[in-house]
């Protein structure tokens, strides 16, 4: 089994690499859900969405989340009707979270409701919330503390970042089968996502490094910074603001302690004995998923690692 750490659209393209070159039904990801917060009253969770909609074809490519074609009457009558506008759900998406929301009411679990949605919409590779706890991930700001959403699409990133705050609820637990993919996991990625709030999240939560750390299993790690440069999302103020620098030799020190072999893009080819002198072995190689082909490549080179 092949257990995948993600958080949203870089880990998304990531996996429709891999399933590419090994079975879906190998493939379990375990998915951040630092992301998720309540609004219209609905459970929303970004990554868990992203993850399950991309492998079930059914995204909007442009955007990296939302479904592909999807309808905005419902948005466009919640703004008539005073509800607040600055996060875009489409009407199938909305479908997403009323459901949701709905079966979490009615008893199930975090986990539960995303194995019967991802059933629902076809996917077979597993996904998994990285807990069935409330662990979301706040920005603190000159502005104020505040979710990451609100933070990132709200206020368009716009705030300086003085600290990120993972589980501002209070302690969270992994989700109970965590712990064992990761003790029976035959290759761990972690996939090129935010490593401060999509990997984060997950590795903070308890024994989840110290797993890591004691299993046998090479673990490889892809670099979501390119040329000094996040693909998507607000990884390079974020990870300024915790002090690292914003490259694949920052991705490496985040990473040192837990990974074996850090996957780098072709154009930080420089930075390599910088981050072999961290311990780690390190594999160059083109990490743009720039087509089905690309993102088959980098899955492949991942499991080689
Ligand atoms: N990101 C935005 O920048 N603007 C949006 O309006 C927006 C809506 C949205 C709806 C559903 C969903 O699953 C994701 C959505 N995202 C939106 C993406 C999201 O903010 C981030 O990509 C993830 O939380 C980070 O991985």
């Amino acid at each position: 089994m092949i257990l995948v750490f993600a958080g949203g659209v870089g880990a998304a393209k990531f996996l429709e690499g891999l399933v590419q070159v090994v079975p879906p039904e190998e493939i379990v990801a375990v998915v951040n859900t630092g992301d998720d917060f309540v609004l219209h009253g609905l459970m929303i969770a970004p990554d868990l969405d992203i993850v399950t909609c991309t492998l079930a074809d059914l995204i909007d490519r442009e955007q990296g989340w939302g479904i592909a074609g999807d309808t905005t009457a419902c948005m466009e009558w919640l703004g008539k009707l005073g509800a607040p506008q600055w996060f875009k759900l489409g009407d199938r998406d909305l479908a997403l979270h009323i459901q949701r929301t709905a079966l979490l009411r009615e008893g199930w679990t975090l986990s539960h409701v995303a194995d019967h949605l991802r059933q629902a919409l076809g996917v077979k590779v597993r996904i998994v919330p990285m807990s069935n706890d409330p662990a979301p991930t706040h920005i603190v700001t000159a502005a104020g503390e505040m979710h990451f959403e609100r933070y990132f699409v709200e206020r368009r990133a716009q705030d300086d970042v003085q600290d990120v705050r993972l589980h501002a609820a209070g302690p969270a637990q992994p989700t109970p089968e965590l712990l064992d993919l990761i003790a029976q996991a035959d290759h761990i990625l972690l996939a090129p996502s935010n490593p401060i709030v999509s990997i984060g999240p997950i590795l903070a939560l308890p024994g989840v490094r110290r797993a890591l750390q004691t299993t046998a299993v090479p673990i490889v790690a892809i670099s979501p910074i390119v040329g000094g440069a996040a693909i998507k999302g607000p990884a390079a103020p974020l990870m300024r603001a915790m002090g690292y620098e914003v490259s694949a030799f920052g991705i490496a020190q985040i990473y040192a302690d837990l990974i074996d072999t850090l996957v780098i893009d072709q154009l930080d080819q420089a930075l390599m004995n910088s981050i072999k002198a961290l311990g780690l072995q390190v594999v160059v190689t083109d990490t743009i998923m720039r087509d089905s082909a690309a993102k088959a490549r980098l899955a492949t080179v991942a499991l080689q690692g």
